[in-house]
């Protein structure tokens, strides 16, 4: 498993940074996925064989928010 740290915009509170861990958690191969709404971060723990950063950040986006590269 690998894990990786995803900076996101657009996350004003427990409703937008459940969204986005709801969304994370949805990827096929993602393992867990923990949003920090204080820090603007989502943790996520992941198969790297199955999936990768840039798809991570695209199920981000489609929930509406964005990732800071
Ligand atoms: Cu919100």
């Amino acid at each position: 498993m690998t894990k990786a740290t995803l900076k996101i915009q657009g996350m004003t509170c427990n409703h937008c940074s459940m969204r986005v861990q709801k969304a994370l958690k949805g990827v096929a191969g993602v393992q867990d996925a923990l949003v920090d709404l204080g820090k603007a971060e989502a943790a996520v723990t992941f198969d790297e064989a199955k999936v990768n950063i840039d798809a991570l950040s695209t199920a981000v986006v489609d929930a509406g928010y964005k990732v800071v590269k």
